[in-house]
């Protein structure tokens, strides 16, 4: 379905479809009443070469790109300046990998709420999304059915 959407957009729109970038199964954790921290993870593709430039929802104060490294038998997380995209490579971030860190959260993220998020890019037009927010524990997005 999605190909075929693309094929009629990109006929209409030849120079914009084939650039925009794609965001699926936006989700975060839960977090905790006192917690200024969360996570936020997703599936990011382009159909073509393009960067995550930028992050930004109105529930936190800041919001960055980070990956998770192990540096000596530590895991440490890191700012990512900019995620590269590969021309049709999906880059999923998931917790322990790449994510989307929440800072200065504003109110704790409730279970089964969800929150606005932008994601900029070097080329394609920006991508909105609706971040649904699991439980705190959870290893990935729940199957919403709407
Ligand atoms: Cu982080």
């Amino acid at each position: 379905m999605r190909l075929i959407s693309f094929a009629v957009v990109a006929l209409l729109f030849p120079g914009l479809a084939a650039a925009q970038a794609v965001v699926e199964a936006p989700w975060a954790r839960a977090t905790a009443p006192m917690a200024k921290a969360g996570g936020a993870f997703m599936t990011i593709s382009s159909p073509m070469a393009d960067q995550v430039t930028g992050v930004a929802s109105p529930v936190a104060e800041m919001v960055e790109l980070h990956q998770t490294v192990e540096q000596a038998g530590v895991m440490k997380m890191l700012p990512v300046p900019a995620l590269d995209l590969a021309a049709g490579q999906k880059v999923t971030l998931k917790p322990g990998g790449y994510h989307i860190m929440l800072m200065g959260l504003k109110a704790p993220l409730k279970q089964g709420e969800s929150f606005p998020m932008t994601l900029n890019f070097a080329h394609s037009k920006p991508v909105t999304v609706q971040v649904q927010i699991e439980a705190p524990g959870a290893a990935g997005p729940m199957m919403h059915m709407h």
